[in-house]
């Protein structure tokens, strides 16, 4: 692909759309402004020419520019591998940085590849720097994954240590034996306007949801999940670590407090990585959703059979099983406690199409206990953490009027109705694009329905997929955008929702296009290479109006206020807590709660 082609294809951001008007026009003058290096995209070679300078070891593993399988008109270069060899990386032997610049100068090293059906299953997507690597993210590729271009984003945060400005080699590509794959558009990419300044904290959601008091969170899932295995929880300069603090007050696991990782086996159990997570959120005053105690999915096969979890394999009995249940519950819940503010209890109980008449799932929990399996997960939680939110959690019962909605919600109210400690229900979100546009008012008053039943509503999975038809589509990005924020409305205007958790952070990393065979994705608030999509923009921007609403300055806001420094403080009743002291002191010393500081309202976390 030609790098006017990419650009184009990059429309949905402005600053790569002023830059390809530039380059179209040959004005050097767009250099200055250039965000990326194309290190390599093919089209300066001869159909079937080898890649001289990607020689790749051995006669077993070629690189041949050839047409672009879904482009006649676009070169790439075609990898193949017939050997068990792993060479299957190109090597950019020659590539020298433009002068004065450094690897560590980007953000990103970025390509598309194309996996032929032949393709091994097994990937490596690997950079390495002047023989040392600095990069390798391995994902166990499906078959469903080839015959489409897709992107890999590989973030530079290690290369910092590379402070010279001449790059000898630089391998690139999927790593791995019997290969045959595509490669394009191999860039470097610097500075992007990424729509926030990490520097900044009110460019960010956290700043504007923490006054509205929302739990406004992404979940660590899926690709995300190099997280825990990489030390970029510990490494202060993973960009990625520090956008997902920086902007956001909440997470939860999207696997790792599952039961499959929790009790791997019987009254084993194993805490290493959501313990990370949960060190993070909390030195970086973040708040952690529980997820899951009790699903039929994800089970160890001591537990339950059947990748749905629907056979007794075990023969155990009902006795059995509930105190295999109580033992989990207990220990999690008694693992995490003070530390997760609201567990998902039970996920994913109900099924309204499985031609039964009570619609419960006829998971393992069902069929050997029965439905109060539900209830005893309830008691045993709420045992363990008197102190934690409990909620029942599922998918497709967001919308009043539609059938699991009701079920659902006449299954909290009879468990809230016979004494079982639930807070309130998760509703996951995981939608098409246009959903919640077209079904807000079913939303609102399904929230209402709950309200009454003196029931809390969270939104704990949220994404909104986008047909392949319409990536990087700016009409489909900006109805995304109305989607996140029709229901952030819904968030903030009711008086029984206080969270709202996105299932993913970023594009890449989201679970909808593998589950889709990439027939959708494009799902979240952040692109590929974090920045801000539509969505993230017109959120903040509700957030912000909701928090001049609400008349809630914070502390630090008021900093720069002028405001007498001794002041007296009040609480909203207007009983007076201290006497002529230092406004901000007293807003740092203060416990949690809204005081009336120098005649301002201000809420202390
Ligand atoms: O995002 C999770 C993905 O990594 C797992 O492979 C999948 C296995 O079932 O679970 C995904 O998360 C699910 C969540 O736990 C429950 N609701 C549906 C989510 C998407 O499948």
């Amino acid at each position: 692909m030609s790098v006017f082609q990419y650009l184009m294809m990059m429309k949905h951001n402005y600053f790569f759309t002023i830059l390809a008007v530039a380059l179209t026009f040959g004005t050097s003058g767009a250099l200055s402004a250039q965000t990326f290096d194309v290190i390599e995209d093919f089209e300066g070679y001869a159909i079937d020419s080898t890649v001289y300078r990607y020689q790749i070891s051995g006669s077993a593993c070629k690189a041949v520019v050839e047409a672009d399988p879904t482009d006649a008109t676009n070169k790439v270069c075609h990898v193949t591998t017939t050997s068990a060899s792993s060479q299957s990386v190109l090597n950019l032997k020659n590539y020298v940085l433009p002068e004065g610049v450094r690897i560590r100068d980007y953000k990103y090293l970025v390509f598309d590849y194309y996996r032929n059906p032949s393709d091994q299953n097994g990937c490596l997507a690997y950079l390495s720097i002047n023989a040392s690597t600095v990069w390798q993210d391995p994902w166990n590729a499906s078959p469903s994954t080839t015959g489409r271009w897709q992107r890999r984003v590989i973030s530079l945060d290690k290369a910092s240590t590379f402070t010279s400005n001449k790059i000898a080699r630089l391998y690139v590509g999927l790593l791995g034996a019997n290969k045959d794959y595509y490669i394009d558009n191999i860039r470097l990419v610097r500075e992007l306007d990424a729509g926030y300044d990490l520097a900044d904290e009110t460019t960010s959601l956290r700043y504007w949801a923490d006054k509205c008091e929302l739990n406004l969170g992404v979940a660590m899932a899926d690709g995300d999940n190099w997280f825990y295995s990489s030390n970029a929880v510990s490494n202060d300069n993973s960009t990625w670590r520090n956008v997902f603090t920086g902007l956001f007050n909440t997470t939860v696991c999207g696997n790792e407090m599952k039961v499959d990782a929790t009790e791997p086996s019987r009254n084993t159990f194993s805490y290493t990585n959501p313990d990370r997570l949960v060190a993070l959120a909390r030195q970086k005053g973040m708040r952690m959703r529980g997820h899951t105690l009790v699903w039929h999915s994800q089970l160890p096969s001591w537990m339950g059979g059947g990748e749905e979890g629907m056979y007794n394999n075990n023969n155990y009995t009902r006795e059995q099983l509930l105190a295999i249940m109580k033992n989990h519950i207990t220990n999690v819940v008694s693992h995490f406690k003070g530390k997760v503010y609201e567990w998902d209890v039970v996920n994913e109980a109900i099924d309204p199409w499985n031609g039964t008449a009570d619609h419960m799932r006829r998971s393992i929990w069902y069929q050997v206990i029965g439905p109060d399996y539900i209830d005893s997960a309830f008691v045993y939680a709420h045992a363990a953490d008197p102190n934690a939110r409990l909620v029942i959690n599922d998918y497709g019962a967001e919308y009043d009027g539609e059938t699991k909605a009701a079920d659902l919600l006449n299954l909290a109210k009879r468990l809230k109705s016979n004494g079982i400690p639930i807070t309130g229900v998760g509703l996951q979100f995981h939608t098409s694009l246009g959903d919640i546009s077209r079904k807000k008012s079913q939303i609102r008053s399904l929230l209402l329905k709950y309200r009454a039943a003196g029931l809390d509503v969270s939104i704990t999975e949220l994404d909104v997929a986008i047909p392949a038809s319409k990536f990087d589509n700016a009409t489909a990005w900006s109805q995304q955008a109305s989607d996140y924020k029709a229901l952030l409305d819904v968030a903030l205007t009711s008086a029984n929702c206080h969270t709202y958790v996105i299932w993913g952070m970023a594009d890449s990393f989201s679970w909808i296009p593998g589950q889709t065979k990439y027939a959708s994705g494009q799902p979240l608030i952040l692109d590929d290479l974090l920045q801000a999509k539509p969505a993230f923009l017109e959120m903040r921007k509700l957030l912000q109006a909701r928090a001049a609403a609400l008349g809630i300055e914070s502390p630090s806001a008021d900093a720069s206020a002028e405001r007498p420094q001794r002041v007296d403080v009040f609480t909203l009743q207007g009983v007076r807590v201290a006497r002529d002291v230092d406004a901000d002191e007293a807003a740092a010393s203060l416990p949690p709660g809204a005081y009336i500081i120098g005649g301002r309202k201000v809420l202390v976390r």
